[in-house]
């Protein structure tokens, strides 16, 4: 069994820098880490990568031999290591055993939402080599910047999520930037918490563009509401702290923090649902302390 993350968002998110800062923090904190890079356009690697796509197939040999654009020739790619699948299984094998695994996936995001060959790719490596893997969805913090694109970016957020079925966490990345794109509607929290979305209306009414979708819009707000799912962390690739909370919640996702636990599911199952002890020695606390009180106020009286 093997634990790792499915890196995806849209173009110039990060993903490649989070894939080398991610890389480089777990090696700081004693992982065996390998990078695979499953972007055929990645041409400028920062990390060293385990395996590498490029092996396999190239974007430009497609896009020249299929007469495809790049967003033709990527969905291309991800069919046909689909219909290779052997050779990235058998490349990942001897890597399994003892690495944690960080995938590198292209920023088109109708490659996980709409297609379903990169979902095919990573349902069919999590069955034949027994990973667990969370899917870490990045967003470019400055969407927050206009409430019509944060919209799009709680809705991309949401159907990504949806499509892919696997624990999730969706990351406003480069926070290190917000303040730069001026200052917000309102705090922080309303973005990565997505609590009321219906004070994003006043503002999707000021630009004349949004007004006009009002309705619509105010639909869509009620879907992502509705289903309650997504809300964001942030992160600052170039902060070890900021990357360090992102690592404790990535490990609760997959169930990394239990890798170090002994025992088979059972037993592991039996403890979980054991009687809390802390429970049992809380009320015994609490029961102590009254009962010391009474005492004083007794003596007291
Ligand atoms: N300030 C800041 N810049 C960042 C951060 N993360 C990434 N960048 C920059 O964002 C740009 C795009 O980063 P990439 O890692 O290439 O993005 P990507 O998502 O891999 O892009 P594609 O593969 O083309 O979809 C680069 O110039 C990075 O240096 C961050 O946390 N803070
Ligand atoms: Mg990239």
């Amino acid at each position: 069994m093997a634990y790792g993350q499915v890196v995806i968002g849209p173009p110039g998110s990060g993903k490649t820098t989070y894939c080398d800062g991610m890389s480089q923090f777990l090696k700081l904190i004693g992982r065996k880490v390998a990078v695979i890079n499953l972007d055929p356009a990645n041409d400028a690697l920062p990390y060293e990568c385990a395996v590498n796509i490029e092996d396999l197939i190239k974007l430009s040999d497609v896009m020249a031999e299929h007469s495809l654009g790049p967003n033709g020739g990527l969905v291309y790619c991800m069919d046909y290591l689909e219909k290779n699948i052997d050779w990235l299984q058998s490349k990942l094998e001897p890597l399994v055993k003892d690495h944690y695994l960080l995938f590198d996936f292209p920023g088109q995001v109708e490659l996980f939402f709409l297609h379903s060959n990169a979902k095919k790719v990573i349902m069919k490596l999590i069955k034949k080599l027994d990973l667990r893997l969370t899917a870490v969805h990045l967003v470019d913090a400055h969407l927050c910047s206009d409430p019509g694109k944060y919209v799009s970016a709680l809705l991309l957020s949401l159907s990504t999520m949806l499509h892919l079925e696997l624990p999730h966490i969706n990351v406003l990345s480069k926070i290190d930037l917000i303040e730069s794109y001026g200052k917000l509607a309102f705090n922080l929290d309303f973005y990565t918490d997505v609590q009321d979305l219906s004070f994003l209306h006043y503002h999707l009414d000021q630009d004349p563009r949004s007004s006009k979708y009002r309705k619509l819009t105010k639909e869509l707000c009620e879907v992502i509401e509705d289903y309650s799912l997504v809300n964001f962390t942030t992160l600052d690739i170039q902060d070890k702290e900021s990357v360090g909370n992102l690592v404790k919640l990535i490990d609760k996702s997959n169930g990394y923090i239990f890798a170090g636990i002994e025992g088979s599911a059972v037993e592991f199952s039996k403890i979980a649902a054991g009687p809390l002890d802390w429970d049992y020695y809380r009320v015994a606390a609490v029961q102590e302390k009254y009962m010391k009180d009474e005492e004083n106020f007794v003596h007291n009286d």
